[in-house]
Formats: C-alpha cells, sequence, structure tokens
C-alpha cells in the first residue's frame, strides 16, 4: 500500500476553509476520488487522482476539461440561470495556477468543488433513461460551439477501425494460446466488421461531422439533485471529438441491457426496449435541432456499432491474457465479450422497431 499525504496534496490547492475529513467516494473504476469535508461556510471539495496511466497527457485532459466547463458555464449566463454552480463542475486551481497538480511521485491530482444535495443513481428506469437522454443531448448541444478545437484525451477510442486492427493483431500473435477456443467469435465478428466501421468511412469522405462527445455515457456519470432531477454531467475526463453515437449508442449498450455487461448468463442479456425508447425521446427532444440528416439516420447503427465494438474490445483483450481491463476470474472478459455479442445480435433483430420509432420522434 502507497501512502498517500493527503493533506500536503489539499496544501498545493487554493481551498478555503479547513479540513474535517477526508472519505472515498463513489465507486470508479478508473481514477481515485475523495470527498473533502471542511469546517464551518467554505465549500466541501472533491479530490481526485487522474489515472495517467489510462490518460497519459493530463495536460491535454484538464486543458480540454476547463474549456468544456467554462463554455457551459456561459451558456448557463446566457440563459439566466439560478444555480450555476450546482450545474457545471468548478475546478480549483492549484498553487502553479494550473487545474492539477503533479506530485514527487508522478501522480496527478485535481480538486472540485463538491456539489451540494446531489446524489448519483446505478440503476436506469424509464424515468431517469429520458433525463439521460435529454442531458447527454443538451450536454452536447451546449457544446457545438466550444471556442477552440479538443484534443483527444485517448487518441482513437472510439475508432472502430483502430479497434478491428488491435482484435487482428491480438489474433494474429495469439500469446495467451486462447485463439482455438474463440476462433467462432473472431469469424462471427469479422463477418460484420466492415459494416460497423462505416462510420469512420464517412467521415474520412467528409460526410459525417466529429463533435465534442461525453464518450462515457452512463447513468452514475451525472448528478441528480434530492429530488431526483439532473443537475450535471460529470466525469469529463474522456469529452473529446468523436461521432455523436458514442453518446447515444454507449448509454443504450449498458443502460439498455437488461442485465450487466459481465452477466455470464447469456440467457439474461437482451435489448430493453423501454429503456430504448425513453433513451432516444430524451436525446432527441435535445439534440435534433443540431443534429444533420445522416446523424440521425445513423443512430440505429449506433444502437448496434457499442455492443459490437465493445465485445471486440473484451475479446482482444481475453485473447492478449487481460492486459487492459481487471477481471476477476480467468475467463472474466471471454464472458463479457459473449454477453455483448449476444446483446449486438439481439440490437439487430431490433432494427427495424429501432428505425421505426426514430421515425415517430422526427
Ligand atoms: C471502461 O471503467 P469504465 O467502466 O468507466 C472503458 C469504457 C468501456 C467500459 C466497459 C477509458 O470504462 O470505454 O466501455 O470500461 N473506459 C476506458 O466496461 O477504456
Ligand atoms: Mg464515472
Amino acid at each position: 500500500m502507497e501512502t498517500i499525504d493527503i493533506a500536503g496534496i489539499l496544501a498545493q490547492f487554493e481551498i478555503s476553509g479547513s479540513v474535517k475529513e477526508v472519505k472515498p467516494l463513489g465507486n470508479g473504476l478508473i481514477n481515485d476520488t475523495y470527498h473533502v469535508v471542511t469546517d464551518g461556510e467554505a465549500p466541501d471539495y472533491v479530490l481526485q487522482r487522474i489515472n495517467n496511466a489510462i490518460f497519459q497527457d493530463v495536460d491535454l485532459l484538464q486543458h480540454n476539461i476547463e474549456v468544456v466547463t467554462a463554455h457551459i458555464r456561459s451558456k448557463l449566463e446566457a440563459c439566466n440561470t439560478t444555480d450555476i454552480d450546482r450545474r457545471v463542475l468548478q475546478f480549483v486551481k492549484a498553487l502553479s495556477g494550473k487545474t492539477y497538480y503533479r506530485d514527487e511521485a508522478d501522480r496527478y491530482w485535481r480538486v472540485m468543488v463538491y456539489i451540494p444535495d446531489s446524489v448519483t443513481r446505478e440503476a436506469v428506469t424509464p424515468e431517469s433513461a429520458y433525463d439521460c437522454g435529454k442531458a447527454f443531448g443538451n450536454f452536447e448541444k451546449m457544446l457545438v460551439d466550444v471556442p477552440e478545437p479538443l484534443g483527444e484525451t485517448i487518441p482513437d477510442f472510439h475508432n472502430m477501425e483502430l479497434r478491428m486492427r488491435q482484435l487482428r493483431e491480438a489474433v494474429a500473435n495469439d500469446t495467451a494460446s486462447r485463439l482455438d477456443g474463440v476462433r467462432v467469435i473472431v469469424d462471427e465478428l469479422e463477418r460484420d466488421a466492415e459494416e460497423m466501421c462505416q462510420a469512420e468511412r464517412l467521415y474520412r469522405e467528409g460526410k459525417l461531422p466529429k463533435r465534442i462527445c461525453h464518450c462515457d455515457t452512463k447513468v452514475n456519470n451525472m448528478l441528480f439533485d434530492q429530488q431526483g432531477q439532473v443537475l450535471c454531467v460529470i466525469d469529463l475526463d474522456t469529452v473529446m471529438p468523436s461521432f455523436i453515437f458514442s453518446d447515444y449508442g454507449d448509454f443504450l449498450r449498458t443502460g439498455a441491457n437488461f442485465t450487466a455487461e459481465d452477466d455470464p448468463n447469456i440467457s439474461r442479456v437482451g435489448f430493453n426496449q423501454e429503456i430504448f425508447k425513453a433513451f432516444t425521446t430524451g436525446y432527441l427532444e435535445s439534440a435534433r435541432d443540431f443534429l444533420t440528416p445522416i446523424e440521425i439516420e445513423m443512430l440505429p447503427y449506433a444502437v448496434a456499432l457499442f455492443p459490437f465494438m465493445q465485445c471486440v474490445r473484451f475479446l482482444a483483450d481475453y485473447i492478449n491474457g487481460d492486459t487492459y481491463y481487471k477481471i476477476k476470474y480467468p475467463t472474466h472478459n471471454l464472458d463479457r465479450a459473449r454477453n455483448q455479442l449476444t446483446l449486438y445480435r439481439d440490437v439487430r433483430r431490433h432494427t427495424p422497431m429501432i428505425s421505426a420509432f426514430i421515425h415517430t420522434l422526427l
């Protein structure tokens, strides 16, 4: 166990009040997060250690977040929002003037103001799916005119062509000698690979735009108030240029699966139409004004793309001997890949319904 001098780290930031208690917050898998409780009138804070093994360019990452939060703040001010500090994250400057601090052990830290009386949720209901759709659509909408180009915090994060290349490389090397057991899955993925890579082709042809997207749209990346109303979108590390499919499709991949993405019992996997309809309704309410016809036309593709991509990523990691995703048992990644493939097949069966429903909203 490494010992971390939390008080020493906090002393590097311009926080007010005196620290009463520091306790772990949330259950994120990537960063370590703490709730910093202060005395008296001063606000509480959130202290986070940024995982710089995954996010290798912390300077770019924090710059993106600063641009995005400042832009959202100016949008909220322009429409006279009253409780702005609850509707956008606010970062605290370090003594260096940056919004992060690098300690002697090369660990990266940042501090945000804690939004009081806010809660996160883990389960998606039709009601919260509608709210999430609206909020993520609105998040993209506020960012359609960010004043400067942003970098990719994980280069080619949702690039399907890259993910296929990584799978093919894993297959060619077969480092963990696991290929024999999964060849049929690889073959099935290869059959649809070209179709699933169509977004990248359309982008190269100049027909499909990239926009600033959240790229990790899950219900637990949103804060709600005590009455259950959405306050704001959080977890901004993956905010970067991408196809809007990243936000629309990836939410449905987790939210509209009847079970968890790693449930080994694939008879429980399936596409939840009710959640799909609720999320899509909310999303299009916010997003339809700025989406281009091709983006709207390709939404059904996005619903299939994300379980497909996630299957490719889990399977490649399994073949590589589990080097990326944390596993709890040896076939964990294989179970995840099978789960996502099952969801993918079920989404494909539902494509006519998905298209028809989207048309009813236009
Ligand atoms: C990772 O750790 P988590 O759940 O936030 C991954 C996502 C995957 C997800 C699958 C940076 O996200 O892209 O969809 O696992 N994030 C990164 O469980 O690779
Ligand atoms: Mg999160």
